[in-house]
C-alpha cells in the first residue's frame, strides 16, 4: 500500500487482517485498544515504503544529514499526526465510521510518548516534524526510556507520581534494528602501549559495557513522501547471563553488566530546567552519544573511506548540554579508532558540532564532579583535560594571563567539568532560542566567551509545528482558515496573515468566536469527565499550562485568583466577567516548593468552586497530568494565555506560540519570545505588564529589593499573603503554606521573593482588569483573537528549521519521488 493508491477497501481489509493475526478476533470482537493497534499497523504499512524510499534517495544523493541529539523528544501521540501528514485522515476517519468506530476515540487509545519533560523536548519533536516536511535529511537521536515522564495524579490536592508505562502494549510504529547495535564502555582504566612501529596506542581495559540497540520511529513529512527517523537507543547486556560465565569466573561481571543494561534506559529524569548530578544520568548521556557517534562514523567510513570529509556530510546538533559528550567522544573515535592527530580531529569536531543553549537558570547548568566523571569515563576525561589545556592557552593568547578570567572560563575548574563551556569550545555555532535570550547570553551570561568567539554566537527564535497544534489539535479553526485563505498555511504559516483583513468583518468574527466557543465546550466536557467540575464555556478561559517552576510564577497567578476571590467576597455583585482559571503543570517529584504550589492551587479551587455566594463568577481548575495530547485540546479552547515568567528567566517559551496560533490573547511579561509575539501582533493586541529584563537584572545586582515594603504598603498583597498562613485555605493545617509565605517575604537560603512576584503583582492585577474590560466588548475581543492567529506566521518551527539549516547546518533539501 502507499498513500496515493490505498483505497478505503484495502485499508479496511488491512485492519481486519491485523486484528485477525494479532488477536485472533474479528472486528466486532475487538476492543478499541486493539482497533488502535490494527489501524496503527495498517498506517505503518503505508509509511514503510516511503521510509525505505527516503533512505534510498538520501543514500543515492549522498546528502548531508543532521543528527539532532537530545535526551528528550516529547512526541505525544503518533497516529493522528501520521494520518494528517500522510493526508489520509479523512479516508481513515470514514473507514472507521463505517466500521462503527470514532477516530477520536481510537486515537485516545494511544499513550503519549512522554519521553521528555517540557519545552526542550517538545521543541525537539516540533523540529523533527519540520525537518521532514521541509525535506531535510535528519535523524533525531535519543534514548528509548522504558518509562517516560511520570503520570500525575492529584490525590487530596497533592501531586502523586505514577510510572508511565507507555510501552506496556508495545509501540506499533517502532522498528527494532539489532543489526546496528553498538558497544558502549564505562569505567575501567586506560593504558598506553607501544605497537611494533613504536606508535602509542591507548587500550581501555577492565571496563563494563552494554550493547546499544536502536529502535527507529518514522517521522512523516507533510504530503511529500519524506519519512525521516527518530532513533531511540535501548540497552542490552553484552553477554547473556549464561552458565558459561560461571566457568570463566566472570559471574560477578555478568551480573553487573546485566544490571547496567537494565537500569541505564529505565527512566527519564523528571527534572525540567534543573541539573541533579546523578551518576546514572551521566551514564545515560554517554550511552546514547557514544552509540550514535560510533554508528555515524562507521556508516560514513563504509561509504566514504576518508574520515576527513565528515563535516561535509554530517552535522551533530547538541540540544542543550545534555549531549555535550559528543565533542570528546568524537575526538576519541577520530584519534583512538581512526588514528587522527589531535589537530586534525579537533578541526573536524568543531566543524561538525553545533550547540543550542536553552536556559540561563544557574541551577540548570551541568557541572559534573571531576571525581565521578573521570571514574566513569576515564578516556573521555583525559580528552577533556587536553581540550581544556589548549582552550586555556587560547584564552591566555588572546587576553593575556588574567587568572580571574581563566577561572571563570576554564572547562575544568572548582573540581568540576563545565559542560556548557565544553560545548562552546567544541562547536562552530552557539545559539540562544529567542532574541532577548541570545542578547542576555552575549551581554551577560556568556560575555567572556562572546569576547573570545564573537562569530560563533547567533539567535534562532523557537517555533512550533502548526500541523500538530492547529491542523490536528483544532480542526474547526484549521478548516475555517483553509476556507478563508486556502491550505497553503499548512506548510507556509505566514500565509495565515490572509485572515487579518477578516478581523474587522462581523460575520467572520462571529464564526471565529463560535469556533472558540465549541472548543471551549470540548474542554469543558474534558474537565467534567476528568475533574468532575462544571465550568461555563461562556466564561473567560484563562489558562496557564507548563511545567511548574518558581520562575514561571504559577504562584503569582494563583495569588491573583485569591485576590479576585477576596474582592468578590467583599462585593458579590462586583462587575466582573465570569472567569475560569485553568492550570496544568507537573512538578519535579523532588521539587517540594513546586509541589506545594500545586496543593495551594487545588485548595484554592476547593474553596472558590464551592462558594455559592460568588455567583459562579470564579472557577479554578487544575487539569491532571498535563501532556501533549490534552495540551492540544487546551490550547484550542483558551481565551487568555498566561506567560508571566520573571523577565529574563524564560529563554523563549513555546506554549506562548501555541496559544497565539489558536487565537488566545497573551497576558505576559516582556520575556523570552513574548517580546517577539508582542512585536508581531502589536502591543494593543496583548496585555504586557511588569518589570523588564533590564530592570530585573539591575535590581538583582543592586540587591536592594525588600518585599516587606510592598507587603506593608499594599493592602491587597498583604491580604493574600496573610491568607497563606492564617488557615484560610488550609483550616486543618494553617502552617501548610508557610514555606511559600517565607519564600515571598523572608527568602531563607535565597533572596526573598527572588522572582519578584510581589513586585509585579499590582501591574499583573491591572493587566487582568484590562483583560476583563476588553472581553466585554466581544467585537474588540474577536478582533484581537483573530489578529493573534493571523500574526503567528513567524512562530512556525518551519521558519526556525530553515534558519538552522541555512545558517548553521548548511543542509540541502532532498526530494523523494515515489513511483506508483
Ligand atoms: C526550555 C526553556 O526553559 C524554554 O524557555 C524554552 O522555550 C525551551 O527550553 C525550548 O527552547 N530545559 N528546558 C528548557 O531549557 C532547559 C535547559
Amino acid at each position: 500500500m502507499n498513500r496515493t493508491s490505498v483505497t478505503k477497501q484495502e485499508f479496511k481489509e488491512a485492519i481486519f487482517e491485523n486484528i485477525k493475526k494479532q488477536y485472533r478476533k474479528t472486528i466486532d470482537q475487538a476492543t478499541e485498544e486493539q482497533v488502535f493497534q490494527a489501524v496503527a499497523y495498517a498506517v505503518k504499512e503505508i509509511i514503510i515504503d516511503q521510509w525505505i524510499e527516503t533512505h534510498k534517495t538520501y543514500e543515492e544523493q549522498d546528502a548531508k544529514t543532521v543528527y539532532y541529539l537530545s535526551m528528550e523528544f516529547l512526541m505525544g501521540r503518533a497516529l493522528g499526526n501520521n494520518l494528517i501528514n500522510l493526508e489520509v485522515n479523512t479516508m481513515v476517519k470514514e473507514v472507521l465510521a463505517e466500521l462503527g468506530f470514532d477516530l477520536n476515540a481510537i486515537e485516545d487509545q494511544e499513550p503519549d510518548a512522554g519521553t521528555g519533560n517540557g519545552g526542550l523536548g517538545r521543541l525537539a519533536a516540533c523540529f523533527l516534524d519540520s525537518l521532514a516536511t521541509l525535506e531535510y535529511p535528519a535523524y533525531g537521536c535519543g534514548i528509548r526510556y522504558r518509562y517516560g515522564i511520570f503520570e500525575q495524579k492529584i490525590v487530596d490536592g497533592y501531586q502523586v507520581e505514577r510510572p508511565d508505562e507507555w510501552l506496556k502494549n508495545g509501540n506499533p510504529f517502532e522498528v527494532r534494528r539489532s543489526e546496528y547495535g553498538m558497544e558502549v564502555k564505562f569505567g575501567g582504566n586506560v593504558r598506553v602501549v607501544k605497537d611494533e612501529l613504536g606508535q602509542e596506542r591507548r587500550v581501555h581495559e577492565n571496563y563494563q559495557s552494554v550493547r546499544a540497540i536502536p529502535y527507529d520511529l518514522p517521522i512523516v513529512g507533510y504530503d511529500n513522501n519524506t519519512v525521516n527517523t527518530l532513533r531511540l537507543w535501548d540497552a542490552e547486556a553484552v553477554q547473556s547471563f549464561d552458565l558459561g560465565s560461571f566457568d570463566r569466573g566472570d559471574y560477578q561481571k555478568a551480573v553487573e553488566q546485566q544490571n547496567l543494561a537494565k537500569t541505564i534506559v529505565e527512566v527519564l529524569y523528571p527534572n525540567d530546567n534543573h541539573y541533579q548530578g546523578k551518576e546514572l544520568r551521566l551514564k545515560q548521556q554517554y550511552f546514547f552519544i557514544s552509540a550514535t557517534v560510533q554508528q555515524v562514523v562507521k556508516k560514513f567510513k563504509q561509504k566514504h573511506g576518508d574520515i576527513s570529509l565528515l563535516p561535509e556530510k554530517v552535522v551533530f546538533h547538541i540540544n542543550d548540554t545534555h549531549p555535550s559528550l559528543t565533542i570528546p567522544e568524537l575526538m576519541r573515535v577520530l584519534m583512538d579508532d581512526e588514528g587522527l592527530a589531535w589537530g586534525e580531529a579537533w578541526a573536524i569536531v568543531k566543524k561538525t558540532c553545533g550547540y543550542t543553549n536553552h536556559t540561563i537558570m544557574s541551577e540548570a547548568l551541568e557541572k559534573w564532579p571531576i571525581e565521578l566523571f573521570s571514574r566513569l569515563l576515564p578516556r573521555i576525561y583525559q580528552i577533556i583535560e587536553e581540550i581544556n589545556r589548549r582552550f586555556c592557552a587560547e584564552i591566555v593568547d588572546k587576553f593575556g594571563s588574567d587568572n580571574e578570567r581563566l577561572r571563570r572560563m576554564a572547562i575544568l575548574a572548582d573540581g568540576q567539568v563545565k559542560m556548557a563551556w565544553l560545548c562552546i569550545a567544541g562547536s562552530h555555532s552557539v545559539n540562544g532560542v529567542a532574541r532577548l535570550h541570545t542578547d542576555i547570553l552575549i551581554n551577560e551570561e556568556l560575555k567572556d566567551f562572546y569576547a573570545l568567539y564573537p562569530k560563533k554566537f547567533n539567535n534562532k527564535t523557537n517555533g512550533i509545528t502548526q500541523r500538530r497544534f492547529l491542523l490536528h489539535g483544532n480542526p474547526l479553526l484549521a478548516d475555517w482558515v483553509t476556507r478563508k485563505v486556502g491550505d497553503g498555511w499548512i506548510t507556509d504559516l505566514p500565509q495565515i496573515k490572509g485572515i487579518a483583513p477578516l478581523a474587522d468583518d462581523p460575520k467572520a468574527q462571529k464564526e471565529f468566536m463560535q469556533i472558540k466557543y465549541e472548543n471551549k465546550v470540548r474542554l469543558a466536557q474534558y474537565i467534567k469527565k476528568h475533574n468532575g467540575i462544571d465550568v461555563d464555556p461562556r466564561s473567560i478561559f484563562d489558562v496557564q499550562v507548563k511545567r511548574l517552576h518558581e520562575y514561571k510564577r504559577q504562584l503569582m497567578d494563583v495569588l491573583h485568583v485569591m485576590h479576585l476571590y477576596n474582592e468578590l467576597r467583599d462585593n458579590p455583585d462586583m462587575d466582573m466577567m465570569p472567569r475560569t482559571f485553568i492550570f496544568g503543570a507537573k512538578a519535579a517529584p523532588g521539587y517540594r516548593r513546586a509541589k506545594l504550589v500545586i496543593k495551594l492551587i487545588n485548595n484554592v479551587a476547593q474553596v472558590v468552586n464551592n462558594d455559592p455566594n460568588i455567583n459562579n463568577k470564579l472557577k479554578v481548575v487544575f487539569i491532571e497530568n498535563y501532556r501533549v495530547s490534552n495540551a492540544e485540546i487546551i490550547f484550542a479552547a483558551a481565551d487568555v494565555s498566561e506567560q508571566i515568567s520573571t523577565a529574563s528567566k524564560e529563554a523563549s517559551g513555546t506554549g506562548n506560540m501555541k496559544f497565539m496560533l489558536n487565537g488566545a490573547v497573551t497576558i505576559g511579561t516582556l520575556d523570552g519570545a513574548n517580546i517577539e509575539i508582542a512585536e508581531e501582533v502589536g502591543s494593543e493586541n496583548c496585555f504586557i505588564f511588569g518589570m523588564t529584563a533590564t530592570e530585573v537584572l539591575q535590581l538583582q545586582r543592586e540587591k536592594s529589593y525588600n518585599p516587606w515594603d510592598i507587603y506593608n504598603n499594599n493592602q491587597a498583597v498583604r491580604r493574600v499573603v496573610t491568607q497563606l498562613i492564617n488557615g484560610f485555605y488550609a483550616p486543618e493545617n494553617p502552617e501548610l503554606f508557610r514555606e511559600i509565605y517565607d519564600s515571598l517575604l523572608n527568602g531563607g537560603g535565597e533572596p526573598a521573593d527572588q522572582y519578584f512576584i510581589l513586585k509585579d503583582f499590582d501591574a499583573y492585577a491591572q493587566a487582568h482588569r484590562e483583560v476583563d474590560l476588553a472581553y466585554r466588548n466581544q467585537t474588540k475581543w474577536a478582533r484581537m483573537a483573530m489578529l493573534n492567529t493571523a500574526s503567528a506566521g513567524k512562530f512556525s518551527s518551519d521558519r526556525t528549521i530553515e534558519e538552522y539549516a541555512k545558517e548553521i547546518w548548511k543542509l540541502e533539501k532532498v526530494h523523494v519521488e515515489m513511483d506508483m
